[in-house]
């Protein structure tokens, strides 16, 4: 059994929560796409735990987690966040974490570059505009694994005679394409290359072919958590291309970044923020640069995770909801940090676009169009209530229950659970 859980709006909907929660009914927890950039913040027994690169599957004592082919490793914030995780008392982390060897590297240069390349957008697009990317070196890694000049975990562990010499002398190569590129900026690729020689025994012992890994475990009726990092709306092809991260953050990414058919997959759990954050530039037609975009920000505590980012805040659009769950195929959607609209007297949700009087059938692709369109709200009334201490979906306020009726008509998918408070109980299941 594969299940997957994906974020359907812009990021940062509480992913890890959900699958924190639900980590208990499985064996495994395999991330399938992105990087360091994502930033999943699950709270257990009052500890906080951040997550940017491994699996939020590491709680659960229980569980084995895998680093797919299609997620990329910056292999010293690999250790860091691992060591961490063992600090805050994950002892037996390291035992219970794979790295699929197909997986892409990613370098310092990687990360150098994609500030460089930030700097050149905002001095010379054409809108004067950067992406508001993480700075991890997502962009310029994926980048590299589609030029076909990219390093892959095997090459670093591989122990035949003259593989370290291969890499070394693909390293140099890739090094100095980025250096042509960017204006041969310094760069003291002896120390890397040191601690590299070091990453091919301290890695090795976490390398599995991931495709032998994940088959033997369908094969033994293991039950398998794929937890999505970042979320359709940033996706490389479905987003709002281009401020997008690099890889495919759908249904598709999971097949692709773990080299599964689809038809293994089961379930598929949408998480949805009960209102919208952006982080980084890019449109966002529902924002709201206000009072009430203010109060969204500031009692949701929208900060990233991983940058510490303001994220941009606004109403709940389910145009960009129907138009993800159309790509994603939800079989449920999960509503996260209800609470957060607990003192708002009306809460306005987006429900069409339009341009000048004629509406869009569906979210458009161009970025010009975009920025033209009018939001259609409909205005719900809010419930005014504390529902940060009730323990079921049935003592939820009726005019919070109106509002998650509200989202799962106009889409079609149901409701199955409810976020009422970022701790692993606050998490309600409509039976
Ligand atoms: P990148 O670094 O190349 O992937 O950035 C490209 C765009 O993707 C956005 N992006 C994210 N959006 C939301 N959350 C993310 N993770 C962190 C978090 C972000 C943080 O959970 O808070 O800490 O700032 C994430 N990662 C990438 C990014 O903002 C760009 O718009
Ligand atoms: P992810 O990237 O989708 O995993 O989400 P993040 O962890 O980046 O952001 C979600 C934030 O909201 C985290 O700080 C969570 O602890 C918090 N959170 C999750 N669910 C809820 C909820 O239902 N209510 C509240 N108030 N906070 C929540
Ligand atoms: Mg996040």
């Amino acid at each position: 059994m594969v299940n997957v859980v994906l974020g359907s709006q812009w990021g940062d909907e509480g992913k890890g929560k959900l699958v924190d929660l639900l980590v208990g009914h499985y064996d495994i927890v395999a991330r399938c796409a992105g990087g360091n950039n994502a930033g999943h913040t699950i709270v257990v027994d009052g500890v906080k735990y951040d997550f940017h690169m491994l699996p939020s599957g590491l709680v659960n004592p229980n569980c084995q987690n895998l680093l797919g082919n299609g997620v990329v490793i910056h292999v010293p914030s690999f250790f860091q966040e691992l060591e961490t995780l063992e600090k805050k008392g994950l002892n037996d982390a390291r035992s219970r974490l794979f790295v699929s060897s197909r997986a892409h590297l990613v370098f310092d240069f990687h990360q150098r570059t994609d500030k460089l390349r930030e700097l050149e957008l905002a001095g010379r697009s054409t809108d004067g505009k950067n992406i508001g990317t993480t700075g991890k070196g997502i962009g310029p890694t994926y980048s590299t694994k589609a030029s076909r000049s990219g390093l892959r975990v095997h090459h670093l562990v591989n122990d035949n005679p003259g593989a370290w010499e291969f890499f070394v002398t693909k390293y140099m190569r890739l090094l100095e394409t980025r250096q042509e590129r960017y204006g041969h900026f310094d760069y003291d690729y002896e120390s890397e290359l040191a601690r590299f020689k070091q990453y091919r025994e301290t890695l090795k012992p976490f390398v599995v072919d991931s495709v032998v890994f994940i088959h033997n475990a369908i094969k033994a009726n293991k039950k398998i958590l794929v937890e999505g990092a970042n979320a359709l709306m940033l996706d490389i092809d479905f987003g709002t291309y281009p401020y997008v991260t690099s890889s495919s953050t759908g249904i598709g990414g999971v097949c692709t970044g773990l080299g599964i058919p689809p038809r293994t997959i089961d379930e598929v759990y949408g998480v949805v923020k009960a209102y919208t954050t952006r982080v980084g530039e890019g449109p966002f037609p529902t924002e709201q640069l206000n009072d009430e975009g203010d109060r969204l920000q500031s009692i949701g505590a929208e900060y990233g995770v991983t940058t510490g980012r303001k994220r941009r805040c606004g109403w709940l659009d389910l145009v960009v909801l129907k138009y993800s769950t159309l790509i994603n195929g939800y079989t449920s959607l999960n509503i996260t940090k209800l609470d957060v609209l607990d003192t708002f007297k009306e809460i306005p949700v987006g429900i069409s676009y339009s341009i000048n009087g004629k509406k869009l059938d569906l979210f458009p692709e161009d970025l010009m169009t975009l920025g033209k369109v009018d939001v259609e709200y409909v205005t719900l009334p809010g419930w005014n209530e504390d529902i940060t201490k009730i323990t079921s979906f049935d003592e939820l306020p009726q005019k919070a229950k109106d509002y998650l009726k509200y989202i799962e008509d106009f889409v079609g998918v149901p409701v199955e659970w409810v976020g009422t408070g970022p701790a692993r109980e606050s998490m309600l299941h409509k039976d």
